[in-house]
């Protein structure tokens, strides 16, 4: 009854070459699978292994308490230091080997090597205590990406301060508001960054965010845009002037397993962003796991996330768990066209990137710009691509393999959230034969289904709530300050299940394919249809560059299917390309997924990070005014267009 209907049709099977697989961590189907098998079947044994590899100050005790669900427990009695285990851990082995390598907007490169990096967040440790930041204080951090916005994270990490990382192309409305909800004492940022040629001035939006919050004691001013700032002499203090005469020694607090790590505010579709909390020991265990099996990091990779660490991809994919692995990590300041439409192409062949992980909105762009800017390039060292962060269709994975990764690198679509800490269900690159469009199995540790509405398991390729049915080390503990919206939000419908608000599938192979948000499904004469499968099948057509679906109000069917469409730059935009699409759609997904109306755009209303905000454009088709949080939408004006172009 409250099933939804999968339409997708997906046969292409990409089993990862032997010469992958032979170098590979993990290359053994049989293997993956007596793993998998023990982390469900015996997770304390499974977890204790992983543990084990990493330094701790004191060892745990018990591996997990779940008697307070949904608030789990991991690894109780430890006691360990975030920064040690990305740092320290490293300098005796590779304290020489290049932690950091960056490059700025404008070209300016940096190199930074484990030793430097170890120093450089020591002395700004040390440099926080002594304007009086202690542990469990909350700092807020609002920077561009340059490399102390990671000696930032760090160094809060070393003294046991909990940062709350705001990503830097935020308003100062929506910086108050995450300041004010974390009770933040302390901020870090910067003059100003790069960003489309232009300088963001940050110090400014951060004066104007804590204007009359008398507990902000403390902004630290990293110098990079050199542009005018205003100055509070009692309370801003420029980075350089900080560490100067600090010592580059700054013994790691000892940590409770347990305690916060860090807070990162997500979207929600209504009210207030949701300061999603993250302790230490589990975190950092489920980082340095999934890193270490998902990106199958060896010793002399080039390995680039090009999210900012204002996200939790960031966080996990750029920080805490390439560096616990040991990783060198490429860190990228700048818009990814910026000077031109091949800088991403740029730097991978200067900087030789041999791993390399993405969003789909970014993939899709490329696409939309033409192979000529990818093909310019020398890309023959990648080994190995991802992709995070909203379904990936099959013609942008084909393209992905094909145009980027030269027909060799397999590619990891890697499903997971802000709250899950880390990678959930995703291939492993030496094992698993990927689909165009599935984010695969479930990782080691990792519980997931597919249930209905009363919490029962589905057969394979019923469409319906995708679920995690035991707790794992990375899970969220909470909402900061709001348990009763935890509780509410993410355990509230199942009781022992953790629900994801994501629907999906799951194969005859054991392959999830993930339709979208639960939120977005669209209901046309009772039948529920993916907001994803609709839209890769517009995608699918050769004039369709990315479309989004909503469901609109509609007399007959309940609802009707509204598709708004960004159509290359050769086609005429007219009612002919209109039919030519809704046939498209009933000729590849069937008549029922027909949509009701085209409209053509440029551009999609999108968060920050790159999602299709389809509530707003629900909002659009139904010609209603927009309510909830608008503070995580990219740029405003794509709206303001939409609307102007009703018909
Ligand atoms: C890492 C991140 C989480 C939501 C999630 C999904 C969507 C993320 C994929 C995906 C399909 C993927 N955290 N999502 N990855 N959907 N395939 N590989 O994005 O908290 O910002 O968003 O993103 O809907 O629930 S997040």
């Amino acid at each position: 009854m409250n099933e939804i209907e999968s339409v997708l049709h997906e046969d292409r099977r990409f089993p990862p070459s032997a010469d992958f697989a032979a170098a590979a961590r993990l290359s053994d189907e049989a293997e993956y699978q007596r793993l998998y098998r023990q982390s469900i079947d015996d997770p304390d044994a499974y977890w204790s292994g992983v543990a084990g590899e990493l330094p701790w100050m004191e060892p745990w005790t018990q591996v997990l308490d779940w008697s307070e669900k949904p608030v789990a427990k991991w690894f109780i009695g430890g006691k360990l230091n975030a920064s040690a285990w990305c740092l320290d851990r490293h300098l005796a082995e590779r304290g020489d080997k290049t932690a950091i390598l960056w490059e700025g907007e404008p070209g300016d490169v940096r190199e930074i090597s484990y030793r430097e990096l170890h120093a450089d967040v020591s002395r700004f440790a040390n440099g926080l205590k002594a304007r009086g930041v202690k542990k469990g204080d909350r700092v807020v951090i609002y920077m561009p990406m340059i490399p102390e916005l990671a000696m930032a994270v760090l160094a809060c990490a070393r003294i046991g301060a909990i940062h709350s990382v705001v990503f830097g192309g935020f308003s100062a409305r929506a910086l108050r508001e995450r300041i004010e909800d974390g009770g933040c004492t302390a901020a870090i940022t910067c003059d100003g960054g790069w960003r489309r040629g232009k300088i963001l001035p940050l110090k400014q939006e951060v004066d104007e965010s804590i204007e009359g919050i008398d507990s902000v004691h403390t902004v630290v001013v990293v110098k990079r845009g050199a542009n005018d700032v205003e100055w509070d002499g009692r309370r801003d203090v420029w980075y350089h002037d900080l560490v100067a005469d600090q010592p580059a020694d700054c013994p790691p607090e000892p940590m409770d397993s347990e305690d916060p790590l860090f807070i990162l505010y997500t979207s929600g579709s209504t009210g207030k962003p949701k300061g999603i909390l993250h302790t230490t020991a589990g975190y950092m265990v489920g980082a340095y796991h999934s890193t270490k099996y998902v990106f199958d990091l060896r010793e002399d990779d080039v390995y680039w996330c090009t999210a900012d660490v204002g996200w939790i991809t960031g966080h996990s994919y750029i920080v805490y768990g390439p560096l616990a692995n040991g990783a060198t990590v490429l860190m990228y300041e700048g818009a990814p066209t910026t000077p031109h439409a091949g800088r991403f192409w740029e730097l991978c062949e200067k900087h030789g990137v041999t791993v390399f992980y993405t969003a789909p909105t970014a993939i899709r762009t490329f696409v939309r710009l033409g192979d000529e800017h990818v093909k310019k390039h020398d890309l023959s060292k990648l080994r190995l691509l991802g992709t995070v962060g909203e379904p990936i269709n099959p013609e942008a994975w084909m393209w992905y393999h094909r145009v980027v990764g030269g027909e060799r690198c397999p590619i990891v679509d890697t499903w997971w959230q802000t709250e899950t800490g880390g990678i959930m269900i995703t291939p492993l690159p030496g094992v698993t034969a990927t689909k165009p469009g599935s984010a695969t199995r479930p990782l080691m540790g990792v519980d997931a289904a597919i249930v209905d509405e009363d919490g029962n398991e589905l057969p394979p390729n019923h469409g319906g709530l995708l679920v995690i049915r035991k707790p794992w080390p990375s899970m969220l503990r909470g909402l900061w300050g709001d348990m009763d919206r935890y509780r509410e939000t993410y355990w509230a419908k199942f009781g022992d299940y953790y629900f994801a608000g994501d629907g999906a599938r799951r194969d005859e192979d054991g392959y999830f394919w993930i339709m979208g948000r639960v939120d977005d499904v669209i209901n046309v004469s009772g039948h529920r249809l993916s907001t994803m499968e609709v839209e890769s099948a517009l995608v699918s057509h050769e004039h369709v560059c990315e479309a989004a679906v909503v469901g609109r109000a509609d007399e007959v069917t309940g609802q009707a299917i509204c598709a708004f469409v960004t159509p290359d730059a050769s086609v005429t935009v007219d009612d002919g390309l209109r039919a030519a699409l809704m046939e498209h759609v009933a000729e590849e997904i069937g008549k029922l997924a027909r949509p009701a109306e085209i409209r053509f755009t440029n551009a999609l209303p999108k968060t920050r990070s790159g999602k299709i905000m389809r509530r707003l454009l629900r909002d659009v088709a139904e010609g209603r005014e927009t309510t909830g949080d608008m503070s995580t939408i990219e740029d405003l004006s794509v709206l303001a267009k939409l609307r102007e172009n009703q018909e």
